[in-house]
């Protein structure tokens, strides 16, 4: 039984079939809902921020399919410019005009990107940029923080936030020792660690990796002055500072964390939004690391369906969508509004809470915090959570199942939205 109040029959019975055939039921594990407990509900359709399941519940969505539906599910000129590209073929395999627009816009609005590559997820561009990292650096070693997540690439496996964190696999079985060794790793917001890490590997660290908001251990902000030190620590070492913002990027602001924020990085990955909800992926920066990129250079990569037409034409509409003024104005205002509603409700009903939003992104612990990174937020009430995150699915509010996610907005979400969440909220905090 999925839920007391909804009906979830068809859901029920297609997520028990699904598990006869897929591992876990699902094609990816957040979904499982294994750290909230219970079942999945089923989707059948989305639309703007909604989603409505198989069983005919309809949802007020906060998960936005992890991110790419910023301008919120199938914006009719998505949708459009789509059924048009379509008639043209689904991949080439050959270099496309689209591959150059999308390639313009990503390099005209993110700061570090000078030249781009594209590939098909988040996991992708994250593995083939730790590979440029150390072809540039001719270094083997890297440091990522606990808690990130940079997709399922062994090497990134330690420590990682997400499904991981969600499932409480600090590391994964096939995960050779000899691929993680070098993956050194520091607790978020300690610039110490990090000087610390430089001292005991002289010369020997390609680069710092991170999501320069992190998004995969619930939702953290750095601290003031954490990113800075991080680029002089960097330069200081003779080591690459990469931002993953395959979550933050076009979230954050039209230019990505980086540019929100001031400091521009040597590498970027992107994803999610610059696919507009098709498969796609990122990674760019300074022209002399991207030139090392086959076939200009020697640095191998490569993918089949890397930069097909569908995907750019869905990236290329949802970034004009973006680019309209008043765009990130809008999403924060929003953003704010619900999430300083839920901080209230939940303080006024007597509840430890701390949270944060910064654009369309946000999200709470429910502890009195401050969460500065990935052990503080352990120490939160997670079965508290999963209490909210069950009460607010059977009032009709789609969260993203687990503690160790952030929730996301889109320019779809209207102010009686928020209203209906807020309204659900105040009666989930007075019963858990
Ligand atoms: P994908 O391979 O899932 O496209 O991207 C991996 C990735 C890389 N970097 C960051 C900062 C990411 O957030 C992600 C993927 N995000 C998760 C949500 N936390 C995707 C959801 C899932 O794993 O199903």
């Amino acid at each position: 039984m999925i839920s007391q109040s909804l009906k979830t029959t068809k859901s029920e019975e297609i997520f028990a079939a699904a598990n006869k055939l897929m591992p876990g039921g699902v094609s990816s594990p957040v979904r499982a809902f294994k750290s909230v407990g219970g079942q999945p509900i089923v989707f059948d359709s989305v639309n703007g921020a909604y989603v409505t399941d198989v069983d005919g519940n309809k949802y007020i969505d906060y998960v936005g399919t992890w991110g790419p539906a910023i301008c919120g599910h199938t914006h009719p000129e998505v949708i459009t410019a789509l059924k048009e590209a379509l008639d043209k073929g689904t991949s080439f395999g050959a270099p496309c005009v689209l591959e150059n627009v999308l390639a313009e816009m990503v390099i005209e609005a993110v700061p570090s990107i000078e030249m781009v590559r594209f590939v098909n997820s988040g996991t992708e561009a994250c593995m083939s940029i730790l590979r440029l990292m150390r072809a540039f650096t001719n270094r083997e070693k890297i440091i990522k923080f606990e808690g990130c997540y940079h997709g399922h690439a062994d090497m990134f496996l330690v420590k990682a936030g997400s499904g991981v964190a969600t499932l409480g696999l600090p590391d994964s079985p096939g995960v050779p020792k000899t691929t993680t060794a070098n993956t050194l790793t520091a607790p978020y917001n300690d610039l110490e660690a990090v000087k610390a890490l430089f001292a005991e590997n002289p010369n020997q660290i390609a680069g710092v990796i991170l999501e320069p908001v992190v998004g995969n251990s619930g939702f953290i902000q750095p601290d003031a002055g954490f990113l800075e030190g991080l680029r002089l620590l960097t330069q200081e070492n003779g080591a690459l500072l990469v931002f993953d913002e395959v979550m933050t990027g076009f979230r954050i602001s039209y230019g990505g964390a980086q540019a929100k924020f001031g400091i521009t990085p040597d590498l970027t990955t992107l994803g999610k939004v610059i696919g507009g909800g098709l498969p796609v992926g990122a990674y760019g920066g300074r022209k002399d690391i991207m030139s090392l990129v086959a076939p200009a250079g020697p640095m191998y990569q490569a993918g089949t369906l890397s930069g097909n037409p569908l995907a750019m034409t869905a990236g290329i509409k949802t970034l004009e969508l973006l680019q309209k003024p008043g765009t990130y104005e809008t999403l924060d205002a929003i953003t704010k509004k619900l999430t300083d509603g839920l901080l209230k409700l939940a303080s006024d009903a007597g509840h430890q809470v701390c949270g944060g939003q910064i654009s369309a992104m946000f999200g709470l612990f429910f502890t009195d915090g401050p969460v500065k990174n990935y052990d503080d937020a352990k120490k939160s009430d997670l079965d508290k959570f999963n209490r909210y995150h069950r009460g607010m699915l059977e009032r009709g509010i789609y969260l993203a199942p687990s503690q160790f996610e952030a929730g996301f907005t889109s320019l779809a979400h209207t102010d009686a939205d928020i209203e209906k969440t807020l309204a659900a909220a105040k009666e989930v905090f007075s019963e858990i």
